[in-house]
C-alpha cells in the first residue's frame, strides 16, 4: 500500500478545461453547459467538462463514422504501431496521468499507473486478429473467417478507475478496427481527456477515439439508444446496467457488462494470517473501497475468527485517512451520493445486529470538514443475510461471517447474486484446487485479495456481476464480428 497522498503536479497541458473530443476537435456542447468536477477531498473545483447530450452524441458517431473506413483498412500492425506510440505516451505522462486521476477520484498517488502496461498487452493482439481455414465439400471450394470490427461502437465508464478503464475498453475497441464513442463518468472525466489528448498526439486519427462528457442519463442514455452504435461495454452498477441492456434490446446491440461484486475472502485456519491481514485490509481500503473486485466479506472458519478478527481491526485503525499533503493510505469517498450511501449501509448494519469493531464514522479534525470521508470500518457477527453481507457498498466496509467447515464457506461465499472476485487463504493445495473450482466467481485468487499479479487475465463477472471478458487476450477479439467465406472456382465459359 502506498504511504503517501501526496499528488505530483499535474501538467497543465494535460487538463482539457471545458472541451470534449469529437472528430479530433476539442468542441463544448451543443447548449454550452457544463459539468463542474470537483477533487473530492477538499471540493475545490478542478476543472468544467460538457454536459452533453443526444445531439452532441450523433454529432460523435457521425465522426466515427466517417474515420472508420480508413481506420479498418489501416493494416493491423501499422494500428498497432499507433497503440504502442500511444503506450509510450502515457508512460512518458505517467505521474502526471496518476496526479490526474488522485485529484478527480480522490485517492492516494498510486505511482506509475498499470495504464501503459496494459495498452502494450491489447496492441501486442491488434495483429493477432485471426481467422481460421474450413473444410469443405468440394475440392473446388475454399471456405475460411473473417474477423471484421463493428464499425461504430460505444461504451460508457464509471469513475473509480477512469484511467484503466478508459485503456482497456478504448484500446480493445480500436485495436480490432473499431471507432468508439466513449462516455466518462461525469464525476471523472479527466483522466480519460487527458489519455484522449495523447492519443492524438501518438497520431491515431481524428475520429478514431471521441469522448463526450455529461450526465448518465443524458449523453449516457444517449449511446445505447443510437441506432448505428453497433456494439456497446459498460461498466458501472447493476440498476444502469439493466436499463443498458434494455436499451440495447431495442436496437439488438450486443454488449458486456461489468457490474460490481461482494468478493468473499475465505480464510482457512491453515492461512498465513502474517499476509491475509494486511492483504485483506489493503484490498477493502485502496481506492476507498471503491473497487468492483474488494473483497469486502470474510469468511473465515471458527478456529480462527478471534484472532482475524482482532488482528483485522488492528490493522484497519492503522490505515490513516487524509486529503492531499499527508501521509496517508485511504482518501475520501468520490461524492456525496456515494457517501451517504456508505454511512447509510453502516447504520443498517448496526439496526441489522451486526457488532461495529471498528470505524463507522466520518475521522475528527479539520482536515475531515469538507470532504466524503469515513473511517475504515470492520463489523463482525454478520449473518449471511443482512444487507451489509448481501449489497455492494462500494466504501471501506468490511463484515465478518463465521462459519464451521469448508460446506459452509462455500455456501457463505457463492450466497450472493454477485460472483467477480473470490479469494481463499490457505496453505493447502487441496483446499486451494477444491475452493477454486467451487467458488462462482470469474476470477478466484488464492492467497491474495485483488487477484493481483497475473499479466492478461481475462477480467468480467459470474452472475449478476455482468458477462463477457475485458482485458484478456480475447478482449480484441470480442470487439469483432465473425464472417464466413465460401468461395468457389467459377465453371470456366464454354
Ligand atoms: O453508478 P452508475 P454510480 C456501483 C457501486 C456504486 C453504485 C452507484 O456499488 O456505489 O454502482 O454508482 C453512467 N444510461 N458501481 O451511480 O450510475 C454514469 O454517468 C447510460 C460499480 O456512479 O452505474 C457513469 O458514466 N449511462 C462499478 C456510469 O454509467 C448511465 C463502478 C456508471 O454510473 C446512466 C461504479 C444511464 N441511464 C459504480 N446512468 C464497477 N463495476 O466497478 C448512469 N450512467
Amino acid at each position: 500500500m502506498t504511504d503517501t497522498l501526496d499528488s505530483p503536479a499535474v501538467a497543465p497541458s494535460l487538463v482539457v478545461d471545458g472541451a470534449q473530443l469529437i472528430g479530433g476537435e476539442w468542441v463544448p456542447s451543443h447548449t454550452g453547459r457544463t459539468i463542474d468536477v470537483i477533487n473530492p477531498a477538499n471540493l475545490e473545483l478542478l476543472a468544467r467538462v460538457p454536459q452533453s447530450d443526444a445531439e452532441d452524441v450523433d454529432q460523435a458517431v457521425r465522426a466515427a463514422e466517417a474515420a472508420f473506413p480508413a481506420w479498418r483498412d489501416l493494416n493491423a500492425t501499422a494500428r498497432a504501431g499507433l497503440l504502442f506510440r500511444w503506450a509510450d505516451l502515457i508512460e512518458r505522462h505517467s505521474s502526471q496521468l496518476d496526479g490526474l486521476e488522485s485529484q478527480e477520484v480522490g485517492r492516494p498517488s498510486w505511482g506509475p499507473p498499470p495504464m501503459a502496461g496494459q495498452l502494450r498487452f491489447i496492441a501486442g493482439q491488434a495483429d493477432k486478429v485471426q481467422g481460421v481455414s474450413l473444410p469443405t465439400y468440394s475440392p473446388d471450394t475454399v471456405g475460411y473467417t473473417l474477423r471484421e470490427p463493428y464499425g461504430v461502437v460505444g461504451a460508457i465508464i464509471p469513475w473509480n478507475a477512469p484511467g484503466p478503464m478508459f485503456v482497456t475498453e478504448v484500446g480493445a475497441a480500436i485495436a480490432a478496427g473499431n471507432t468508439i464513442v466513449i462516455k466518462p463518468a461525469e464525476d471523472a472525466p479527466l483522466t480519460p481527456l487527458a489519455l484522449a489528448k495523447l492519443s492524438i498526439e501518438a497520431g491515431i486519427p481524428a475520429g478514431v477515439i471521441n469522448v463526450v462528457t455529461g450526465y448518465g442519463s443524458e449523453a449516457g442514455a444517449a449511446i445505447p439508444d443510437h441506432p448505428r452504435i453497433r456494439r456497446i461495454g459498460f461498466t458501472g452498477s447493476p440498476q444502469t446496467g439493466r436499463l443498458i441492456m434494455e436499451a440495447c434490446s431495442r436496437h439488438l446491440t450486443p454488449l458486456h457488462l461489468e457490474l460490481g461484486g461482494k468478493s468473499p475472502q475465505v480464510i482457512f485456519p491453515d492461512a498465513d494470517l502474517d499476509t491475509a491481514i494486511p492483504a485483506i485490509a489493503m484490498g477493502i481500503t485502496l481506492n476507498t473501497g471503491q473497487i468492483c473486485a474488494a473483497g469486502s466479506r470474510v469468511v473465515v472458519l471458527r478456529s480462527v475468527h478471534d484472532e482475524v478478527v482482532e488482528r483485522l481491526a488492528t490493522q484497519m485503525q492503522k490505515v490513516t485517512v487524509g486529503p492531499w499533503h499527508q501521509p496517508v493510505n485511504m482518501g475520501p469517498l468520490i461524492n456525496e451520493k456515494q457517501h451517504s450511501r456508505v454511512t447509510d449501509y453502516i447504520e443498517v448494519g448496526t439496526e441489522q445486529g451486526a457488532t461495529l469493531v471498528t470505524g463507522g464514522s466520518r475521522p475528527k479534525g479539520p482536515d475531515f470538514e469538507k470532504g466524503f470521508f469515513v473511517e475504515p470500518t470492520l463489523f463482525d457477527g454478520v449473518s449471511p443475510d443482512m444487507r451489509i453481507a448481501q449489497e455492494e457498498i462500494f466504501g471501506p466496509v468490511l463484515s465478518v461471517i463465521t462459519v464451521d467447515d469448508e460446506a459452509e464457506a462455500i455456501a457463505v461465499a457463492n450466497g450472493v447474486d454477485y460472483g467477480l472476485v473470490a479469494s481463499v487463504w490457505t496453505q493447502s493445495v487441496g483446499t486451494a484446487v477444491r475452493m477454486s473450482r467451487a467458488l462462482q466467481a470469474g476470477q478466484v485468487a488464492v492467497n491474495s485479495s485483488l487477484g493481483a499479479g497475473v499479466i492478461g487475465g481475462p477480467f468480467g463477472g459470474y452472475k449478476n456481476s455482468g458477462f463477457g471478458r475485458t482485458m484478456g487476450a480475447d478482449s480484441v477479439l470480442d470487439w469483432t464480428q465473425v464472417k464466413t467465406v465460401s468461395m468457389r472456382e467459377a465453371p470456366l465459359p464454354r
